[in-house]
């Protein structure tokens, strides 16, 4: 940090955005060092208990999902609470609510024991409980929790990326990131033997024009690679049994998708981008392709 350095409170401030909004992902971000603290403490310890999804918690996960609910619920604006950690929304009961939120507190969990990089994954919502699609996002922003912690956040004004430095600001990085119309790198989840066909195909085609395979296991770290490396692709596709994939709309894949736009990219199911897929419920699933336009466009060609 030095004198130029410029604080996240103050770059929001100067985007002009709502004062709300503004309150709401400074917030966030406060939660955000709570939870790059509690890593620190190297949680590993299992809770015993699962999400809504059936998945098996961390003791990080909860308190991950604790720390967020009551810093966000306690914000006297907001409608709903929504975790991926939970079956139901946290109603907050205030007056005049603005805003609803969605989080995924800690994705990629799994990979803390073996100390991989972990990320809070958030998208604002208006105040209702369901929204019709991804198109009515608000504002949207992932925390990843690597060697250094950074938060990079959209509110439709272009794409930016804070550290978090030692003094315990986030700081800008960069501002207005853009991706190029095509990258050098593939993430592909799910297992080869469940893939279709096609998705097959269509990663046997980026191998043999020379993409770089680069997967986590982390949908934070491996989207966080392609956007900062300017292109790319991130892929978690309908599998044989499962053909609406893993990943949640909701709480993963609007506001990445969100991000992904305002960056220059595209995200798709295959068939449709991802923002214009309609949600019918809260914890709904859709297949994934996400990255720069010529991947993106390439996967739609052998999907369709
Ligand atoms: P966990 O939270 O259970 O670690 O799952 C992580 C995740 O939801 C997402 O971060 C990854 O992109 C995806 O799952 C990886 O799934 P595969 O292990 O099936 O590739």
């Amino acid at each position: 940090m030095n004198h130029n350095s410029v604080f996240l409170r103050k770059f929001l401030y100067d985007e002009g955005i709502d004062a709300d909004l503004r309150r709401l992902i400074h917030t966030i971000s406060v939660a955000g060092k709570y939870i790059s603290a509690l890593l620190q403490a190297a949680n590993r310890k299992a809770a015993g208990t699962q999400n809504a999804s059936a998945e098996d918690q961390l003791e990080a996960d909860k308190q991950a999902d604790i720390i967020l609910r009551d810093m966000i619920v306690a914000l006297d604006y907001v409608y709903d609470y929504a975790s991926e950690e939970q079956a139901k929304p946290v109603r907050a009961q205030h007056k005049n609510p603005k805003f609803s939120v969605a989080v995924d507190p800690l994705d990629g969990s799994s990979l803390i024991d073996v100390n991989l990089a972990v990320g809070t994954i958030v998208g604002i919502y208006p105040a209702e409980e369901l929204v019709d699609n991804g198109r009515q996002i608000v504002a949207s922003l992932y925390i990843l929790y690597g060697p250094l912690t950074t938060l990079v956040y959209t509110t439709g004004k272009g794409v930016h990326e804070f550290v978090l430095c030692p003094e315990g600001e986030f700081v800008l990085a960069q501002s207005n990131i853009q991706m190029k119309e095509a990258g050098k790198i593939y993430s592909p989840g799910g297992l080869r033997t469940d893939w279709t066909p096609a998705h097959r195909q269509f990663i046997d085609d980026l191998i043999a024009t020379d993409y770089k395979l680069r997967y986590s296991g982390g949908l934070v770290p491996d989207f966080n690679q392609i956007l900062m490396k300017g292109g790319g692709l991130f892929s978690y596709p309908g599998l044989k049994d499962t053909p609406e994939g893993k990943l949640r709309l909701l709480f993963e894949l609007y506001p990445l998708a969100f991000l992904c736009e305002q960056a220059g990219g595209c995200a798709t199911d295959g068939l449709q981008p991802t923002l214009d897929i309609p949600l019918k419920k809260l914890h709904q699933r859709a297949p994934i392709y996400i990255g720069s336009r010529h991947e993106v466009e390439k996967a739609k060609d052998y999907l369709r």
